[in-house]
């Protein structure tokens, strides 16, 4: 039996086998009812297909898929879905409509031109669609399909995944996206490959993001959390031990990551690297051949051992100690040590270049030493959840390794926020086992993981203290409390839907 990775993603005529057959179905019915309706008011035809793909919570593993190392996500039931008409090759409109049944996006319009670039200064919602557009033909013709000329497409989009929030609603919009429009031109391809397109399309929006959340968001099962494997692409499934729940809740902070990537995001992706060449240096390698070889903190990894015999630096986090000084280094520091100027060595990506230019110093040894450190950590989780432990012990130990991930998240990483910590702070108030920021971080959600039996009256309490005084000040409302603070479990992965 070929692998579940290997396998397409599947075709479905009906929503059972997505939703289950409990009240998700009845609430997703109605959802892609009046998506159907809506779609026919607004462009006078019904859609061909439908496609879908989930949001995530990302267990542990928090800013380390970008370096090349394992993380360990879960699928929530927040998805996106996207609805799509394929014009015909005869029809004289050639533009890319995409609407959405929420009025707070106005609908965007492209030309059907899969060659176009996407307006990085002008960021608008429609942008991630156009990722997957771009994907999709770059893809396809690699594959040797024949992808015809380009026709218009008419796109309706319902998503429940809440932007800004560390739970991937930007993956679920573009790995929706893509899908449909592969499914509206007939064509389908393994889930790992198109993990892969994924990923790489959606850094058109200007992130120089890692593969976790396109991975998750099509490769998941429901009943498992998934440890995502890089370079190739594979996923694990999980078991999570009973008698633990993940209990997700938003800090109401929402970090718009692609529109401060030059500080956040890809500042992160940027000290990595100038931190992997600088070890790669110090640990004996020539800096023209670290420049071009040393792409992430992983590739340093081999070079410890192959290095070994003339330092006693096996272990990349004792690497990191021996080599790369606490002190930030300015440009010139590094300079002197790469002996090529950064904006030469990091040219390759514009993007690079605005980070450059926003940034005063570079902390190099605390960026890796989070990445070597939270890799350790997802084995470690890993291996607690196949252990022989009680489910207690495994519980305790659990929650104590998701502390360890955000203490080193805030402080070595910078990642996290004010609202971030005082949430996080809330939830081991209130007796979580453990909790942590997910996802990028700078805003979004916490994860905590919650005994089962308390899982009520925990959220209550977070009800209390944390959003009642955000209520009280206008920030939300409180018939919404339930979209910010929720118990989930591991829910499904993308799938194609045609009645
Ligand atoms: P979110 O939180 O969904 O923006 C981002 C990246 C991930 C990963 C995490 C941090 C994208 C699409 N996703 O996720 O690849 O690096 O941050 O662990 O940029
Ligand atoms: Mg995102």
């Amino acid at each position: 039996m070929a692998k579940h990775e290997e396998l397409p993603i599947p075709i479905y005529s009906s929503l059972e086998p997505v939703y289950g057959d409990g009240s998700q179905l009845e609430e997703a019915q109605l959802r892609f009812d009046k998506l159907k309706s809506k779609f026919l008011e607004v462009f006078g035809h019904p859609p061909d297909v439908f496609a879908r793909s989930p949001g995530r919570v990302n267990l542990i593993g928090e800013h380390i898929d970008y370096e090349g190392y394992s993380v360990l996500p879960m699928a929530i039931r927040q998805d996106t879905i996207v609805a799509v008409r394929k014009h015909d090759e005869g029809e004289a409109e050639k533009l890319l409509r995409i609407a959405n049944v929420n009025n707070k996006y106005t609908t965007c319009t492209y030309p059907a031109d899969p060659n176009q670039e996407i307006d990085l200064k002008n960021h608008r919602w429609g942008h991630y669609f156009i990722c997957g557009y771009k994907g999709y033909y770059e893809y396809a013709k690699s594959k040797g399909v024949d992808v015809g000329v380009p026709v218009g497409l008419d796109v309706l989009v319902d998503g429940t995944v809440p932007t800004g929030s560390g739970l991937s609603s930007s993956a679920a919009f573009v790995c929706s996206c893509t899908i449909a429009i592969m499914a509206a031109f007939d064509v389908n391809f393994p889930k790992k490959e198109l993990a892969q397109v994924t990923c790489d399309c959606e850094r058109h929006i200007g992130t120089q993001s890692g593969g976790m959340d396109q991975a998750i968001s099509l490769m998941a099962k429901t009943g498992f959390a998934e440890l995502i494997d890089f370079n190739p692409i594979r996923a694990t499934d999980v078991q999570l031990p009973a008698g633990g729940t993940f209990v997700i809740a938003h800090s109401l902070a929402e970090s718009q990551k692609a529109v401060t990537a030059a500080i956040n995001y890809n500042n992160r992706v940027v000290e990595c690297r100038l931190a992997a060449i600088v070890l790669g240096i110090k640990l004996g390698m020539k800096a023209q051949e670290a420049i071009s070889k040393v792409k992430t903190l992983s590739d340093v990894e081999g070079l410890c051992v192959q290095f070994a015999g003339d330092h006693d630096s096996n272990d990349p986090v004792l690497a990191v100690k021996e080599f790369l000084k606490e002190e930030p280094y300015t440009t010139e520091e590094i300079e002197k040590i790469t002996e090529e100027n950064l904006p030469s060595i990091l040219g390759d990506n514009p993007t690079s270049l605005d980070v450059l230019k926003a940034a005063k110093h570079f902390k190099l040894h605390q960026r890796a030493a989070h990445v070597y450190s939270e890799a350790k950590r997802v084995h470690a989780f890993k291996d607690t959840v196949s252990s022989s432990l009680s489910e207690e012990e495994k519980l305790k130990k659990l929650g104590d390794l998701m502390n360890e991930s955000h203490y080193s998240c805030s402080v070595l990483y910078e990642c996290s926020c004010p609202e971030l910590e005082e949430l996080v702070k809330a939830c081991r108030d209130n007796s979580a086992l453990g909790a942590r920021l997910t996802g990028a971080g700078w805003g979004g959600c916490a994860v905590a993981l919650v005994k089962e039996s308390i899982v009520p009256q925990f959220i209550l309490n977070l009800k209390e203290q944390f959003y009642q005084s955000r209520i009280n000040r206008g920030i939300i409302n409180k018939n919404d409390l339930g979209l910010y603070v929720f118990a989930s479990k591991p829910s499904s992965g993308a799938a194609i839907i045609k009645f």
